[in-house]
C-alpha cells in the first residue's frame, strides 16, 4: 500500500553537510521525494512538532536543538514507507541503532540524532500538514517503478 511519509534531516545534519548522503540512502533504496523545503523552524512549531514531549525533561533540549539552524523538511512517498524509513532511520538513541542506519552510521548522542521520520500513519498525516500544504506535494510516477515494486 502506498503511503506518505514525513522525515526531517535536524540542523546538524544540514550543519554537518551530510544531507546529500542520506537522500541518495532513500533515493537508491527506491522511494520517492514528493516535497521538499529548508527552513529555519521557529519555537511554536517546535512546540507543536514534539508536543507530545513536552512534558518530558529534554523538551527544553529538543525545542533548541531543533531551532538552532535550518532542517531539511521532506515528504516520501514508497509502499509501507513509514515502518520502511523508521528502520533505515535508525532507533533513537544513535548507540544503540544498528550500524548500517543512518542515525547508526551518522550519529551518536540522542540529542544529536540528525534525522526525524513518522513512527505511524497518524503522525505521518499530523507532520506532513504542519510542514506542507496539500498544493506542495508533487505527485509524478518514476520511470522505473516496475523494477522497484512488483505492483506498481
Ligand atoms: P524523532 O521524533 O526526532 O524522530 O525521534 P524518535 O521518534 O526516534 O524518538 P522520540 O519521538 O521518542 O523522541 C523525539 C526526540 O527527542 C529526543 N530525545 C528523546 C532526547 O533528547 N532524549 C531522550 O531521552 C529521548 C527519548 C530525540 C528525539
Amino acid at each position: 500500500m502506498k503511503e506518505k511519509s514525513f522525515l526531517m534531516l535536524k540542523p546538524d545534519a544540514v550543519k554537518r553537510k551530510l544531507a546529500g548522503k542520506i537522500i541518495t540512502r532513500l533515493e537508491e533504496k527506491g522511494l520517492k521525494i514528493v516535497a521538499a523545503r529548508m527552513l529555519i523552524i521557529d519555537d511554536d512549531l517546535a512546540k507543536e512538532h514534539y508536543g507530545e514531549h513536552k512534558e518530558k525533561p529534554f523538551f527544553k533540549d529538543l525545542v533548541d536543538y531543533i531551532t538552532s539552524g535550518p532542517v531539511l523538511a521532506m515528504v516520501i512517498e514508497g509502499n509501507e514507507c513509514i515502518s520502511l524509513i523508521r528502520k533505515i532511520v535508525g532507533a533513537t538513541n544513535p548507540k544503540e541503532a544498528d550500524l548500517g542506519t543512518i542515525r547508526g552510521d551518522y550519529a551518536i548522542d540522542t540529542g544529536r540524532n540528525i534525522i526525524h521520520a513518522s513512527d505511524s500513519p497518524g503522525s505521518a498525516e499530523r507532520e506532513i500538514a504542519l510542514f506542507f500544504s496539500e498544493d506542495e506535494i508533487c505527485s509524478y510516477t518514476l520511470p522505473d517503478e516496475e523494477l522497484i515494486y512488483e505492483e506498481p
